[in-house]
């Protein structure tokens, strides 16, 4: 719920037309725009910038994705450093298939870790285009949401003082674990949520790709992927009970399960390294709607959680910021409210369009191992289909990459 006011003893209030709280890539996004046409912002940061600059996550990029961020001026070093990839391949049943999805679409996955593009967007809001960040604030709280007058709060690091700052809008860009959902009236927005019933064991390790596309491989005993994250990086995911603990895999037994799980006939073997990042995540979603309320507007993760079973988070976190960023900046410089007040439908079309992808596919990596027979054949159905039928294989290439999605 809002809380009504901050407490006494709080600094004199400061203004800004806009207050964006978190700065993942959706905030970050939002603030560039925001700077790029003159309006004034403050983002607020829980974590310090060198750690949100270190913190490894997203991967994937979709070709349009990279396109809104070239045309804000804010994939310069990007374009510069990141790799494409051009296919994808399945391995079940003891062989490999490959899905040449750019041959079926003439579209590519940029490959940028997201810390990357996360220290791109931070150096290019506070040191090029002179937008305030306040880092390590804590205890963020949003006031008077229902109003005309938003206004968000915070804890000081330095001085230990609240402070208040009064805007015309608020961007809740604080992602899953962020406080500005929750300040959602009950009763005014729906929270539809999934839960996918498995965990993924994430992991990070300091070692070279195994090949050079992604690496999807279904099996009796789960599902593992593996991803490129750079020529010294890898990052691989092993199906495990949700809530599973990470010291239930040291790496002899992490390193046998991505062995047997990711085998097929003529692969080469795993190039094998140090794991650097070993956590579960449980699988599962939800969506926010609608993703506004009064002049709180939320966007990426805050909104919206999909697992990263078809690597879509991050992409929905930059399509809501081109939207929200160019809606306010319509509000702010022209009184135009209409990309604002359409904002919501627009970010949701692509949402569960993206939600409804992830929930295919991930039947098909986790049907194999369901223990259900009808589930694992089904799922392997769904994976003949992709290998025999052109048309299946197309619609797949175009879901996986995000093009002719509405919204
Ligand atoms: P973020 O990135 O979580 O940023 C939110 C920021 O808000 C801060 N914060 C607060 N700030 C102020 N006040 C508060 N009360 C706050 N509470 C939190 C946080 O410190 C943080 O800096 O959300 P955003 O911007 O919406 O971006 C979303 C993406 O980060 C996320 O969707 C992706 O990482 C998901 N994801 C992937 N997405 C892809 O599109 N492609 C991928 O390949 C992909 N791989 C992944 C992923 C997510 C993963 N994890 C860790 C869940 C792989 C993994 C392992």
């Amino acid at each position: 719920m809002p809380t009504p006011s901050p407490h006494a003893g709080s600094a004199a209030p400061q203004r800004f037309p806009v207050v964006v709280v978190g700065a993942g890539p959706a905030g970050l996004t939002v603030g560039n725009i925001l700077r790029a046409a003159g309006v004034d912002c403050l983002v607020l940061e829980t974590e310090t910038r060198e750690f949100i600059e270190r913190r490894p996550r997203a991967g994937v990029i979709e070709e349009w994705a990279v396109g809104g961020l070239e045309r804000r001026g804010l994939a310069r070093t990007l374009l510069r450093r990141a790799q494409t990839h051009t296919e994808c391949e399945f391995r079940f049943a003891g062989e490999g298939y490959r899905l040449a999805y750019t041959e079926l679409t003439g579209r590519h996955h940029f490959f940028y870790p997201q810390q990357f593009l996360v220290t791109d967007l931070v150096r290019e809001y506070a040191d090029v285009r002179g937008g305030e960040i306040r880092f390590g604030v804590r205890e963020v709280r949003l006031h008077g949401t229902e109003s005309d007058r938003p206004s968000v709060s915070y804890v000081c690091p330095e001085s230990g003082e609240r402070h208040l700052v009064e805007a015309d809008f608020v961007a809740g860009c604080d992602g899953a674990r962020g406080v500005t959902r929750a300040s959602l009236p009950a009763g005014r927005a729906r929270i539809a949520r999934h839960d996918y019933g498995v965990g993924w064991l994430a992991l990070l390790a300091e070692a070279p790709p195994s090949s050079d596309c992604v690496v999807f491989g279904m099996h009796p005993r789960g599902f593992a992927g593996h991803m490129a994250r750079g020529p010294e990086v890898t990052r691989y995911y092993l199906q495990c009970p949700p809530g599973d603990d990470p010291e239930n895999w040291p790496h002899e037994r992490v390193w046998a399960e991505l062995r047997a799980r990711l085998d097929a006939k003529g692969a080469p073997p795993l190039r094998e390294g140090r794991l650097i990042e070993k956590r579960v995540l449980d699988m599962h979603g939800y969506v926010v709607e609608p993703m506004t309320f009064g002049r709180l507007f939320l966007a990426g993760d805050a909104a919206h959680l999909t697992a990263p079973i078809a690597a879509k988070g991050l992409n929905l976190a930059l399509h809501d910021a081109f939207l929200l960023g160019d809606g306010l900046v319509a509000s702010l410089t022209q009184g135009d409210d209409s990309a604002l007040s359409g904002y919501s439908a627009a970010c949701l079309a692509r949402v569960w369009d993206y939600q409804e992808f992830s929930q295919w596919l991930a039947e098909v990596y986790h049907g194999t191992a369901s223990g259900d027979a009808f589930r694992a054949g089904a799922a392997l159905a769904r994976l003949r289909r992709l290998f025999s039928s052109p048309v299946a294989a197309a619609e797949f290439a175009e879901r996986y990459l995000g093009v002719r999605t509405t919204g």
